[in-house]
């Protein structure tokens, strides 16, 4: 092996892209890869034979591209993520090959179906909700503008958990995604890095008289790289996702196997293998677990072995790191790599402290996804060191430097200096990671204007006085392969038709719809594809549900995670209004409201809204006196895949939050893009969406982000706005009273209670001015060619939020790197 010889290998068949070819890639795949023949194979065989002959077809244009990274020396991005939220991937990589009438037509001749094949794959739950599917909607772009770009994270055996809902309530099932195995992973045993944890740090002087730091006593846990390719549209490009699982070393089996304690040696292996065993699903609050900061510093350890690696390849110093590195923070999580590279730049490589440092923070940057104090993660100090020892004393060095450095710009201000801190000193020590992320990184980013103003004057004002160029905005995108193309496959072929197939690749294209938002023509077309969207999903909700809703009823859809800021409450005060009005004989237009979405487990009150959205749909739905102008639908289990279900069918997007406290929202993207017309607050990127779309095609609707601000300096009385309104009135008292609970007449007060007591997302607030709102919701639907004209004018004006677009801005203003061409593989091919 590896002799020096030159290796002899005659070049491989090649993979051909057309029907025939294909259909002798399954016949191949199915015989010599799954093992099957036609008399055996089972659908799932099928799925992995198809799986793995358009992989196949990755596999050239994925080396190719890293080859041309490699020979040109690029400037490389990589994004450091806990989390990625892939969804299926079967359907993606044809779409982005193009490969979907080809793969059609060929398995058709073999007398098999790609949908029904495609509903077999699993999906890569890898993340809890935005954050997660931010990264996997920025790999998506990254390879679409062919940026040498690569995701970090960790290989869960475990991803997001199932969601079944018993009795009306959540319950939380594990997701083996990987228990068939994953047809679209590379395993790279020989990719393996080991991490050190706990021990102590030993100090001596060298030759120099210089302090050396020795991080002995570890015990280490290896960790093992699997790639994932990830396909650019259209373009030849496959960059990679590497994510990690944790083995236990060699030194672990030999050191316990000879302590004869056979059965406890075994147990002790598979104990330092949980690392990478389950996703954290808390989207909102700080779980402080220990084995979450052992995650963080796991994947960011063998990152950076990864990146150094690489970059020693081409380099033999690291001055130039900097200008062939950018890695992205997707949020705190991936904080502690900031000391990493400290530790190995310093302690591994022997730069001075200054060197180090400044090549360190010309490599980092860092997003900010929320401003929600209990969401800012924090850790306790003594848990860093015992875990970390080594990385606490250089945290408390970096703070003692940017220390120094914040009391010469503001002398005698004590004050500024214990907010500023790295360490929080007021309940037990805590090692603030946003603190430690802002100070490490050359840039920090918010994920939508108001959110990143937000930041300047909040939380990170002071950060903001010291260096006013630090804080950037990049508001976030969506990738519209995914979004549209691949989820709403009738809208898109009524818009290719339209206008053409530049939008894939240029969102901003979408703009030559303009001119057929009032064309009946197309206003007919457009109303068509919706309804046939929305027949498909009255069949889910029959399948699922066992209830009919009407396909022409308004869908009225709030899916996203579950969460009292998000204030779905409020959406069910406006259903409890609207069932009471028609009881009372009023004449409403008929609704379907939807709903979908996780609560974290642990997260009870959010349970318990999920459980009065069920006992409220359990009365309405079925109750003559609606008529069946109102039907309630929670569907199960929201992930990527239900998304690609709903989104297309719906009408209005519910996008409610508290003026504030939603960083950006992407589902107010993906819904808009999908010609939904949006009711919501002026919070997170419904401002610029507003910007975008003008503001007579949104529904605007409650207090702004001052007037939120002006009450709760002035004092806010819940009660106040509740008596005020007899309708609110009597929809808080029915949920607190019991009507939708009767066996259980308390069960729903503490949601009550809380409204009318503290109310600290001000549903009672913005409540009048939301059911006005929805009233002119309705008012509007029951014109469908002017709805269908705000509606195409909202899907002419989405362009801004491409991910391409996020993508773009990420690469000129805080990474620096610009687009590779993989020429040469395009010149093969056309010849
Ligand atoms: C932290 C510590 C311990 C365990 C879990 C966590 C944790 C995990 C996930 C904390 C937060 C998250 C996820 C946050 C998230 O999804 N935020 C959303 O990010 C989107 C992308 O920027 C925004 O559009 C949303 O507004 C924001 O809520």
């Amino acid at each position: 092996m590896n002799s020096k010889k030159p290796l002899n290998i005659p070049s491989h068949d090649p993979s051909g892209f057309d029907v025939e070819a294909l259909k002798r890639a399954i016949a191949n795949r199915l015989t010599y890869s799954v093992g099957k023949d036609i008399h055996t194979a089972t659908d799932r065989d099928w799925l992995h034979t198809l799986c793995y002959a358009v992989r196949d077809r990755l596999i050239e244009r994925w080396m190719e591209t890293q080859r041309s990274y490699y020979h040109s020396d690029a400037k490389r991005v990589y994004y450091l993520s806990l989390e990625f939220l892939i969804g299926r991937t079967l359907y993606n990589a044809l779409l982005n090959m193009e490969l979907d009438d080809t793969a059609r037509k060929a398995l058709s001749d073999i007398g098999l179906d790609l949908e029904a094949l495609r509903e077999q794959e699993f999906e890569a739950g890898l993340g809890n909700g935005g954050l997660g599917r931010l990264a996997a909607c920025f790999l998506d772009a990254m390879a679409t503008l062919g940026i040498p770009g690569m995701g970090y994270g960790i290989r869960y055996e475990y991803g997001m958990f199932h969601q079944d809902i018993e009795n009306g309530q959540q319950t939380e099932i594990s997701d083996p995604w990987l228990r068939f195995g994953n047809p679209w992973e590379f395993p790279r045993p020989e990719v393996l890095y080991p991490v050190q944890f706990n021990g102590q740090v030993t100090r001596f002087r060298d030759a120099q008289g210089n302090t050396q730091h020795h991080w002995v006593d570890t015990e280490v846990i290896n960790a093992m790289a699997y790639d994932m390719p990830v396909p650019g549209y259209g373009n030849n490009t496959v960059n990679n996702l590497r994510l990690w699982s944790a083995k236990a070393t060699r030194d672990f089996d030999l050191r316990l196997f000879n302590s004869g304690n056979y059965i406890h040696a075994v147990d002790e292996k598979t104990a330092s293998e949980k690392l990478s065993k389950v996703l954290y699903p808390d989207d909102s609050t700080d779980s402080g677990r220990v084995l979450r900061l052992k995650q963080e510093y796991f994947f960011v350890s063998a990152s950076l072995q990864d990146i150094l690696y690489r970059f020693k390849k081409t380099h033999d110093n690291f001055a130039a790191l900097p200008d062939k590195v950018a890695i992205q923070l997707n949020d705190t999580h991936p904080a502690i790599a900031i000391p990493e590279l400290m530790r190995l730049l310093v302690d591994t490589h022997q730069l001075s402290w200054r060197e180090a440092w400044d090549i360190t923070t010309r490599t980092f940057s860092y997003t900010n996804h929320t401003l929600m104090p209990e969401a800012l993660e924090t850790w306790p100090v003594n848990l860093i060191g015992l875990v970390l020892p080594r990385h606490l004393e250089i945290i408390e060095e970096i703070n003692h430097h940017f220390l120094i450095e914040v009391r010469r710009r503001f002398p005698g201000d004590e004050a500024i200096v214990s907010r500023l801190s790295l360490i929080d000193e007021s309940n037990g020590r805590r090692v603030r990671m946003a603190h430690l992320a802002v100070v490490g990184s050359h840039h920090v980013n918010g994920v939508s204007a108001l959110h990143s103003q937000l930041m300047r004057e909040s939380i990170f004002s002071d950060f903001h006085r010291m260096d006013p160029d630090k804080i950037l905005n990049m508001t976030n995108g969506i990738t519209p392969r995914r979004w549209l193309n691949q989820a709403n496959p009738r809208l898109s072929k009524l818009i290719t038709q339209t206008i053409g197939n530049g939008w894939l690749k240029n969102l901003d294209e979408l703009k030559k719809l303009i001119p057929y938002a009032d064309d009946p023509a197309f206003q007919s077309d457009f109303l068509k594809v919706k309804t046939a969207n929305k027949a498909d999903l009255a069949k889910l909700i029959q399948s699922k549900l066992g209830f009919q809703v009407d396909p022409n009823s308004l869908f009225d859809v709030q899916v996203k995670r579950i969460h009292e800021y998000k204030r779905q409450l409020l959406n069910l005060l406006h259903v409890i209004t609207r069932y009471n009005r028609i009881r009372a004989g009023h004449d409403l237009a008929p609704r379907t409201v939807v709903f979908a979405g996780k609560a974290a487990p642990g997260y009870a009150r959010a349970k318990l809204i999920i459980r009065l959205i069920h006992s409220v749909a359990e009365v309405v739905n079925n109750d003559p006196a609606t008529r069946g102008l109102l039907k309630v639908a929670f569907i199960p289990n929201y992930n990527v895949t239900t998304a690609g279900d709903i989104i297309p069918a719906a009408d209005l997007s519910e996008q409610i939050s508290t003026a504030g406290t939603e960083a950006s929202g992407t589902g107010n993207m993906k819904l808009a893009l999908n010609g939904a017309l949006t009711i919501g607050t002026l919070d997170g990127a419904n401002v610029e969406i507003r910007d975008e779309v003008g503001a007579e095609n949104i529904f605007l609707f409650g207090l702004t982000c001052e007037e939120v601000k002006a009450l709760e300096h002035t004092g806010y009385n819940p009660a106040a706005h509740g008596h005020a309104n007899a309708e609110l009135t009597q929809a808080l008292d029915m949920i607190g009273q019991g009507y939708f609970s009767p066996e259980t007449p308390d069960l729903y007060r503490p949601l009550t209670d809380s409204l009318w007591q503290h109310d600290p997302y001000l549903l009672m607030a913005d409540y009048t001015d939301y059911i006005a709102c929805q009233e002119r919701v309705d008012a509007l639907f029951s014109d469908p060619a002017a709805w269908a004209k705000r509606a195409i004018l909202n899907v002419a004006n989405m362009g801004q939020f491409s991910a391409d677009r996020t993508i773009a801005e990420y690469a000129e203003h805080i990474w620096n790197v610009q687009p590779v061409n993989s020429c040469l593989l395009k010149q093969k091919r056309a010849a």
